[in-house]
């Protein structure tokens, strides 16, 4: 392989041009920079975007929401569409080793969770078998662990594929850096309100945007595209297929 030979990183004296301070980074934060940075050099990533339209899925979580039990937002929602998708498209649920994919049986998928230490990814078991409510609880469970620093090792292993979501937040698209040695993750934005046309109308519906990072060496661009059309079809409820 031929070396790539780079500029040598910038060094500045930056208490030369005002006053400034030095935080101590954390270990997850640096182990997190470390992993990230391995999984960006080596596997050639791609990203797609879509929307789906989740004004009726809205509707039904709201309604869930009024008659009580665990708080349902998005998130569990979209996981176990996620897993319907991978079950159906299992090259995005295995791993490339040498001459071999690794096909997994199970669906087990992670979660990004924005933590005071830095991000963690818990990982739900057999999200396939599992109900929004059940994903709910789990999801709130992992997260708060996850807050207080308090998850295992094994509360972070053996996922198949992640999701990002950064919809509480904000923003329209990203590109997440897959979590290696999984081949792809989705990344989530807000949803909003959007003039959309339905076939004979243009009407307001909420589009929730969508951004699917994948490993070209694992699947290919029509794959990716088939995935999102079939994960927003999925949320939306709808038959739309370009
Ligand atoms: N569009 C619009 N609103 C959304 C939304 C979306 N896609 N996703 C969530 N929301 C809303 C929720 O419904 C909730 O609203 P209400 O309080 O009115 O009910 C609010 O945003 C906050 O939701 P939440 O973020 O607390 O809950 P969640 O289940 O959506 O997400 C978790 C949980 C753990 C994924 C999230 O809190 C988090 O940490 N996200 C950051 C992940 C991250 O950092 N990714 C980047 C990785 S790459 O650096």
């Amino acid at each position: 392989m031929n070396e790539v030979t780079l500029a040598p990183w910038p060094s500045v004296d930056h208490g030369a041009f005002g006053p400034v301070r030095r935080v101590k980074r954390s270990r997850i934060q640096k182990l997190g920079a470390d992993l990230l940075h391995r999984n960006w050099v080596r596997i050639p990533h791609v990203t797609n975007h879509d929307d789906a339209d989740i004004t009726d899925l809205e509707a039904l979580r709201k309604h869930s929401n009024l008659e009580g039990g665990a708080k349902l937002t998005l998130l569990p929602f979209l996981l176990r569409a996620v897993a319907d998708v991978l079950k159906e498209m299992p090259q995005f649920n295995a791993s490339l080793e040498d001459d071999y994919f690794v096909m997994k049986d199970y669906c087990h998928v992670g979660f990004a969770v924005d933590s005071p230490h830095g991000l963690v990814v818990p990982v739900i078991r057999d999200v396939d078998t599992k109900d929004v409510a059940r994903l709910a609880r789990e999801i709130s469970e992992l997260t708060m662990k996850g807050r207080e620093g308090k998850l295992k090792p094994d509360d972070m292993a053996g996922g198949c594929f992640t999701v990002s979501s950064l919809g509480g937040i904000g923003g329209r698209y990203f590109t997440p850096i897959i979590n290696a040695p999984q081949v792809a993750i989705l990344g989530v934005s807000q949803s909003a309100l959007r003039p959309t046309w339905t076939g004979d109308k243009v009407e307001p519906r909420l589009m929730l945007p969508l951004s699917l990072s994948w490993d070209h060496r694992a699947v290919d661009g029509a794959a990716a595209a088939r995935f999102l059309v079939s994960l927003r079809t999925r949320l939306s409820h709808d038959d739309r297929t370009g």
